[in-house]
């Protein structure tokens, strides 16, 4: 089972991330991503989605062309988890 992050731990995981939000009303955090045109877009999506599949852990995302909002929360947990900070560590990696 997945545990919520809470206290120092989640201080210091959010501390560590760029650019990511908290959602408002909602244990959860968001980033916006805009890139050159909708190519770099999707490739983008497609080396989150092969990651996120494997990991089993996956992102709620609103593409329109060129931009990609992200919203990371743990379903199973109801809340932030250490899996969710992984996340968007590495999608910050292959945002570019
Ligand atoms: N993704 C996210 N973001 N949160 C989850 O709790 C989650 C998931 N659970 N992907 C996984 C799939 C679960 O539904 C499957 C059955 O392992």
């Amino acid at each position: 089972m997945v545990e919520k992050l809470g206290g120092a731990e989640r201080k210091a995981a959010l501390a560590g991330l760029d650019g990511w939000e908290e959602v408002d009303g909602r244990d959860a955090i968001r980033k916006s991503f805009a890139f050159g045109d909708f190519n770099q877009a999707f490739g983008f999506m497609t080396r989150v989605a092969l990651a996120a599949e494997k990991a089993d852990h996956h992102p709620e995302w609103f593409n329109v062309y060129n931009r990609v909002e992200i919203t990371l929360s743990t379903h199973d947990a109801g809340g932030l988890s250490r899996r969710d900070i992984d996340l968007a560590g590495f999608i910050d990696s292959v945002a570019g």
